[in-house]
């Protein structure tokens, strides 16, 4: 009897906390066994852990919930309350979501955090006006080009068509006369599969996640940039929490951002190794194809400094001051 009373009571008291737990769920882009999605679960954990099972963040990788395309609205308008995109995927809706997508500005880890640290505060009050409250973002490795032949300079890609995820690469598609096409890292295999796409920019992680020598054979170690992935949470979501919630988001955030972005410096290399490991050639651009691209780079960069005006001096100067 009285175990079945002490038995109740627990029951009513989990009940009770199941009750007042908040759950929420966390779209995310990029395949489940990436580091970016494997960071995101470690972040949802500390949240977890950190407000003792308040609020429950439960992540889904891959683009399952909502498309890489989705998800930043749907934040927005409240269908989730937080969830994780590539920055610059938004840079037609405001040039300075394209600050990391400038060709050659910042190539390294190293000169990738300082750009971060110029343009952060301009961007959480710009995702601020979009009811979003922006808590950490992850760079990605330096970008290179896979093709399915060996290049020597930009008139070999003529007309090839070429794979983008923002305004930056399909502008760089065009300025080598290649033809853009814009595709969700998610059905990348399938799109060089069948024909859709030929070529593409990105990192040696998302050639390694998508298994990108069964299609393709160079990789152009070209480390243009490094692009970011951000996480944000619905602002209306944010300032329902109570404090101690809140205060445990951030803190989580502060943590996910330092490991994931040094889980992305681990990593770079050994992503590399694998791409040559399954049979790829990578390379380092030939002298022509550099300069080439560093014109490219050249122009574009120029045309996102006149666009992102007041934002773009900004970043640059703290940038180039630092
Ligand atoms: N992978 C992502 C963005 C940059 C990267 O390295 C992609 O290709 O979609």
């Amino acid at each position: 009897m009285r175990w079945s009373i002490g038995i109740a009571a627990f029951l009513m008291l989990s009940l009770g906390a199941a009750v007042a737990a908040e759950r929420w769920d966390m779209p995310m882009a990029y395949a489940d066994s990436n580091y970016h999605t494997q960071n995101g679960k470690r972040f949802a954990e500390a949240v977890g852990v950190c407000t003792g099972g308040e609020l429950e963040i439960v992540v889904h990788g891959g683009g399952s919930l909502f498309k890489g395309n989705e998800i930043k609205r749907a934040v927005q308008t409240g269908q989730a309350p937080i969830g994780e995109r590539l920055l610059s995927a938004h840079q037609n809706e405001n040039p300075l979501f394209g600050f990391d997508s400038v060709p050659f500005l910042a190539t390294s880890f190293e000169a990738s955090d300082r750009l971060w640290q110029a343009a952060r505060d301009r961007l959480m009050e710009v995702l601020l006006e979009q009811n979003l409250i922006l808590l950490y973002a992850v760079p990605w490795p330096p970008q290179g080009l896979y093709f399915n032949r060996e290049i020597t300079a930009i008139p070999d890609m003529a007309g090839i068509k070429f794979r983008t995820y923002n305004a930056a690469t399909a502008k760089l598609a065009q300025l080598a006369g290649m033809v853009p096409v814009q595709i969700e890292a998610a059905e990348l295999g399938q799109a060089l599969a069948t024909g859709v796409a030929e070529a593409f920019v990105s990192s040696a992680a998302t050639g390694y996640d998508r298994k990108v020598w069964e299609h393709l054979s160079h990789f152009y170690d070209v480390q243009g940039w490094l692009p970011r992935n951000y996480v944000f949470v619905n602002q209306d979501s944010f300032d329902a929490l109570d404090e101690h919630a809140q205060n445990c988001l951030r803190a989580a955030a502060l943590l996910a951002e330092v490991a994931g972005t040094t889980r992305a410096r681990e990593l770079a290399d050994w992503y590399r190794a694998q791409l040559t490991a399954n049979g790829m050639i990578v390379l380092s651009p030939d002298q022509q194809l550099a300069a080439d691209l560093a014109a490219i780079g050249a122009t574009m960069s120029a045309a996102w400094s006149t666009l992102s005006g007041p934002d773009a001096a900004a970043i640059l100067e703290a940038f180039e001051s630092d």
